[in-house]
């Protein structure tokens, strides 16, 4: 099939939260998620603040954060605003149906209230997505599967990311993509993002494993970058994330020519 451009994408997907990204990465030039790992609510702020015209997706884990208030999530909705980007809250949701719905809207965090994406682990098999799906009920929601992961020694391969798309397929409604190492399903409806992403290859003493942008959209068919330290831990963070951006956006330019 002929790699379509964003905005092909933007008007052929059907889910209206997928239209929305492919909207802001044609317009943004940028298919860069930052991981903002960061513990300190202002720390996150201002951090997005400064990156957020080069990002397509702003990715937390707000239960790092050792100052939350829900006022934090109020200035980052504020923050998603100014900047035009989506927020993905990466809670990696892997519990039975009535539980995750319940740590989605509840307690103090309250994700289902700001966050536009969430991710999922296929494990209980799709009970978590029909838990997920009833918090989210009539509102511009998604969710993504963690079909492949980037750290050494994954159980998530072969049978189980098989099984990780079927699950996808069967709530095409909610689930608009996965979290994965490799183009699991040519059609542009589910996105396919990629983490484990640095300028250059290695990796960090946890199990964590670098690929290169290029490898990752060139080689490995994502649509949309992760990469938290690559951009956080430099002295420069705004240019390391014009940087990543930039060969981003290049790769993908560049797989328009297949
Ligand atoms: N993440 C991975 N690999 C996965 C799934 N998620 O690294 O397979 C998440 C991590 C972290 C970010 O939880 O927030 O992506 C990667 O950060 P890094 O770029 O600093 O390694």
């Amino acid at each position: 099939k002929k790699p379509q451009t964003y905005k092909e994408r933007a008007s052929t997907c059907t889910n209206p939260l997928v239209q929305q990204l492919y909207k802001i990465m044609n317009l943004k030039k940028s298919n860069l998620a930052l991981s903002v790992d960061l513990q300190n609510s202002q720390q996150i702020l201002q951090t997005v603040d400064k990156l957020g015209p080069h990002l397509c997706i702003v990715k937390t884990h707000v239960d790092i954060i050792e100052d939350f208030s829900p006022q934090f999530t109020t200035s980052l909705r504020d923050l998603a605003a100014k900047h035009n980007f989506l927020i993905f809250e990466d809670r990696k949701f892997g519990d039975i149906g009535k539980t995750v719905k319940s740590q989605y809207e509840g307690g103090i965090y309250k994700i289902s209230s700001w966050a536009d994406i969430v991710n999922a682990h296929p494990v209980p098999g799709d009970g978590v997505i029909k838990g997920l799906k009833e918090a989210a009920t009539g509102t511009n929601k998604g969710c993504l599967l963690v079909a492949e992961m980037s750290s050494a020694g994954s159980l998530a391969k072969s049978d189980y990311t098989k099984g990780a798309i079927k699950m996808a397929e069967d709530h095409k409604d909610f689930v608009i993509g996965f979290i994965c190492q490799s183009r699991l399903i040519d059609d542009y409806n589910f996105v396919h993002m990629t983490p484990g992403v640095k300028l250059s290859e290695g990796g960090d003493s946890l199990g964590q494993q670098y690929k290169t942008p290029e490898e990752a959209i060139l080689k490995r068919g994502a649509d949309v970058i992760i990469v938290g330290s690559g951009i956080l831990a430099t002295d420069d963070p705004v240019q390391a994330a014009i940087q990543y951006k930039e060969a981003g956006y290049k790769a993908y330019e560049e797989s328009l020519k297949n």
